[in-house]
């Protein structure tokens, strides 16, 4: 039987992809898209539409109520750079929408959660090549704080209550549809808009600072794979490492330079340095790849690609 989807922050950077996904696999009535409000025309037109405040009980389990909601991918939060400069707001946002569903797990009113943890969990004293599945976890941003505290109360929300919940580590986020929106990661975005734009991109990192990312698609494919899986093949209920490439900002301006041969780069590191130097460079994810079969298609040369045909084929 085809699951009855809600997702919550469906005009968000992965919000937007997904639900256009879900809607070609499972059919459009099948998924409900939310958000606080209307933000993305395409998201808000192309089927089922609510007005939602993820942080009102009430109102999610109205929704689930109504539309016999089975699965729901809880996909509002604030991300790294926003939650450093309001971070009340971001704890309160990152942990009580997330404690809303699982509560709603917990009383048999949905079956299974999507819920995206970050590599923002990681800290300085994590190993930063390959950094394993079970490591050193010393977050010092707010934002890895409260994803730290998620994936905790995911794994007792499965253990003690049998709460359905999966769940994996998100790296940097590449897409050409959608904005990313106030993270660490988003200069890999911003460099192709102004690469295009104006053959130029002034870079809020240092060029040799290495970072985890993945495509959108892929990151996509991977959140619909975890939620297929039978559930007996999910063995970690915390969250799942997920890796698809690495690289530099440097690396990145050379990869674009192959197809816009006149691309120049500038550095003007700001405080999202620190965060950036906090993170993995690159990450093990073995077990995502055993226990449920995760397997990337996009490299950094694919990805530039995709990201310039894309973007010269969608202007604006
Ligand atoms: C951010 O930069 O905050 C996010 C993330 C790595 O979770 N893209």
């Amino acid at each position: 039987m085809n699951p009855k989807i809600l997702i919550i922050g469906a005009c968000g950077q992965i919000g937007t992809e997904l639900t256009q996904k879900l809607r070609s696999i499972y059919g459009i009535e099948n998924v409900i898209a939310s958000d606080i409000r209307k933000m993305n025309t395409d998201v808000v037109n192309s089927g089922p539409f609510e007005v939602v405040n993820a942080l009102d009980y009430n109102q999610i389990q109205h929704l689930v109520e109504i539309h016999n909601i089975t699965d729901v991918y809880l996909m509002a939060a604030l991300l790294s750079a926003t939650a450093e400069k309001n971070p009340a707001f971001a704890w309160d946002l990152n942990m009580n929408s997330l404690f809303h569903v699982l509560n709603l797990a917990k009383a048999k009113k949905i079956k299974r959660i999507f819920w995206p943890s970050s590599i923002a969990v990681f800290g300085p004293t994590t190993p930063k090549e390959h950094t394993p599945q079970y490591t050193i976890m010393e977050p010092t941003t707010v934002y890895g704080i409260s994803k730290q505290s998620g994936e905790r109360w995911c794994d007792y929300y499965h253990h003690v209550f049998g709460v359905d919940v999966r769940s994996i580590r998100y790296p940097g986020l590449i897409s050409w549809s959608s904005p990313p929106g106030g993270g660490t990661t988003d200069y890999a975005v911003d460099i192709f808009h102004k690469a295009l734009s104006k053959g130029t991109y002034e870079c809020f990192l240092s060029s040799e600072t290495r970072m985890p990312m993945m495509y959108m698609d892929d990151a996509i494919q991977a959140a619909i794979r975890i939620m297929q899986a039978d559930a007996d093949t999910i063995k970690i209920r915390s969250s799942y490492n997920l890796s698809a490439m690495s690289f530099t900002p440097a690396e990145i301006a050379m990869e674009i330079t192959k197809h816009l041969p006149h691309f120049t780069i500038t550095y003007a590191p700001d405080s999202r340095q620190q965060i950036a130097d906090s993170w993995p460079g690159s990450i093990d994810d073995s077990e995502a790849r055993n226990d449920w079969g995760w397997q990337h298609q996009f490299d950094l040369a694919k990805t530039t690609i995709a990201m310039l045909e894309n973007l010269k084929s969608h202007p604006g």
